[in-house]
Order: C-alpha cells, then sequence, then structure tokens
C-alpha cells in the first residue's frame, strides 16, 4: 500500500495516454490470467473486482456487509465487463469497461485532490505515476493534462 494524493485529472490524463494505458491495462489483464488462455473468468476477475468493490465503498456509493448481497454485487460487476455475454472477459472488454469505470471515478472525484491507499499494482497506482512522469517531462503534457 502506499498513500498518494489523487484527483480527477491524475486518472483522466493517465486514461488519455493511450499507449500508457495499454500497456498498463495488458499488464494486469496478463496478471490476473492465471491460466494464460488469454481470457478472463469470474474467478480470475474476482481480486479485480474486490479492488473496485474497495473503491466504490470509498466513495461512499453502499456498504453492504451479507456475503450473498456481496457476492451479487461481484456478479454484476462481471456482467458489466463481459459485453458479449460469452461468460469469459477477453482483453478489448477488460480494456473498455476498465477505461468507462476510471473515468467515472474521475468524475467522482472531480478536482478535490483527496488522500488514498493504492496497492502497489492497482491502475490508480500507475495513473498517480504516470501524472508524476508527465509532469517531469516537459508542459506539453501539462497542457494536455489541463485541457482533459
Ligand atoms: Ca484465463
Ligand atoms: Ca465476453
Amino acid at each position: 500500500m502506499s498513500v498518494e494524493i489523487i484527483d480527477g485529472t491524475t486518472i483522466t490524463s493517465f486514461v488519455e495516454d493511450e499507449e500508457a494505458f495499454s500497456a498498463s491495462v495488458s499488464d494486469l489483464f496478463a496478471e490476473l490470467d492465471a491460466d494464460k488462455d488469454g481470457l478472463l473468468s469470474y474467478m480470475e476477475m474476482v481480486k479485480e473486482l474486490q479492488r473496485l468493490r474497495v473503491m466504490e465503498t470509498h466513495f461512499g456509493v453502499d456498504v453492504k456487509r451479507d456475503p450473498e448481497e456481496v457476492a451479487r454485487v461481484y456478479e454484476s460487476l462481471f456482467v458489466q465487463f463481459d459485453h458479449d455475454m460469452n461468460g469469459r472477459v477477453d482483453e478489448d472488454e477488460f480494456k473498455k469497461e476498465t477505461k468507462k469505470m476510471l473515468l467515472a471515478i474521475a468524475n467522482g472525484l472531480g478536482s478535490l485532490p483527496v488522500q488514498m491507499a493504492l496497492e502497489h499494482d492497482s491502475l490508480l497506482l500507475k495513473a498517480v505515476k504516470h501524472e508524476y512522469s508527465c509532469a517531469a517531462a516537459s508542459a506539453n503534457n501539462n497542457l494536455l493534462a489541463n485541457a482533459a
């Protein structure tokens, strides 16, 4: 875990950097794909779904403690990823839905910076690192981030 200051722009500038975002999502996908068949099953997605769930509760959407209820929430999240409903999430589906969810979080955060505890391999931490590298790289990147 690392505690970082994050705001909506941190996330949107990361998502809009197609190259950096694609590479990070591919890494995460490969890491989740335990049997390396190029598709994510529900069981393979559970770790990531739990992480998304933590983010949801962090932003005060709802907190449900009943295990059955929580399982239903995970299942409905999985279905959101599985666009063609074939029971598996491919990399394209994963990327599209991850992007959508990150942008929704960015929207929720707005321009108000918040402090968050982020896991070392989470996309949000990658977004923070991306922001650091952009700030260091050039003023052009800052302009792009501000326009986002
Ligand atoms: Ca798999
Ligand atoms: Ca699918």
